[in-house]
């Protein structure tokens, strides 16, 4: 039986990716757009560049082009300024929906009823709006797999992943929505979802469509995790989404309440119940997650030409 996945993306350099392996992994009914990484227009060349250069054929809807109430920045520095590493691309020939996303998203969660999965690898903006415009969508969709949130060291502030603090407000009104909730958080993904220089080499002598392209959108990336936070390039929307795919990643999980703090220097930080003091539980957390099986699944489908 098929499952069926809305991608929710500010697309660029690992979204692009995620893009294709959800789209391999789900029948993928739908690209929503968000502000986030890059500027938005680049974003929704990205996600439309990355269905035409796969052949997906999967719609992309536009979605908020700014978070609900906060001041963001974009983050060229890591993506490259069009987001996909400064590659040179031809414009793309398709073109978005007509429909909003947060429109698409309610839209789908009633034709698929019990079944749809959102794969939320960017700030929660979309998401908020959808919930807020229709509550009733969330006894329809099935599950929410958010990548987002650091609970002991940031990458954006001390504190502070970068979804969560783009926009803090639509985090924590997806959270206490009621929705089953996976949360893949930072620390996780820097564990279990880096691509050292062996694996880089490795993928590119894969010299595949899929390959050339990992190699092009992810190189800004890589310059930049390497610089500032490991060895390598890190994955997160894509181990997110192969974790939704596949639950036997998760190594090590635990249920917890969670909140986003929205104030001063703490803003977009993960606040996690550890000792459940508040007695309720809004979401998992997946704390360690395998990192074999991600790059097994990622080469893959990187192998394969696409
Ligand atoms: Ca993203």
């Amino acid at each position: 039986m098929p499952r069926y996945a809305i991608i929710d993306s500010d697309t660029a350099s690992d979204d692009t990716i995620a893009i294709l392996l959800a789209s391999k992994f789900f029948k993928l009914l739908g690209i929503t757009i968000v502000a986030g990484n890059v500027k938005f227009e680049n974003e929704i060349k990205n996600a439309l560049f990355s269905v035409e250069y796969f052949n997906l054929g999967v719609p992309v809807f536009i979605g908020s082009s700014r978070p609900i109430m906060g001041k963001w920045r974009t983050v060229e520095e890591v993506h490259g300024n069009n987001g996909i590493g400064d590659w040179k691309i031809q414009e793309p020939k398709i073109s978005p929906e007509r429909e909003h996303a947060v429109d698409a998203i309610i839209r789908l969660s009633k034709e698929y009823e019990g079944e749809l999965e959102i794969l939320a690898v960017s700030p929660l903006t979309n998401l908020a709006l959808a919930y807020l415009k229709d509550p009733t969508i969330v006894k329809r969709i099935k599950k929410v797999w958010i990548m987002g949130g650091a609970f002991s060291r940031g990458n954006t502030t001390p504190i502070a992943e970068f979804n969560f603090w783009v926009d803090p407000e639509a985090a924590e009104i997806v959270l206490n929505a009621g929705f089953d909730i996976t949360i893949v958080p930072w620390e996780t993904t820097e564990d279990a979802a880096e691509i050292t220089d062996d694996e880089w080499k490795k993928i590119e002598s894969i010299n595949s469509k899929a390959s050339t392209f990992f190699i092009n959108v992810n190189r800004t990336l890589r310059e930049y995790s390497k610089k500032y936070e490991g060895r390598g390039s890190i994955h997160p929307d894509s181990l997110t989404v192969t974790i939704a795919y596949d639950n036997s990643l998760i190594l090590q999980q635990g249920e917890f309440k969670v909140d986003v703090e929205t104030c001063s220097i703490s803003r977009g930080a993960m606040l996690v119940d550890w000792y459940n003091f508040s007695k309720s539980k809004n979401a998992k957390i997946v704390l360690k997650a395998d990192k074999q099986k991600f790059i097994n699944y990622l080469f893959s489908i990187l192998e394969q030409s696409a």
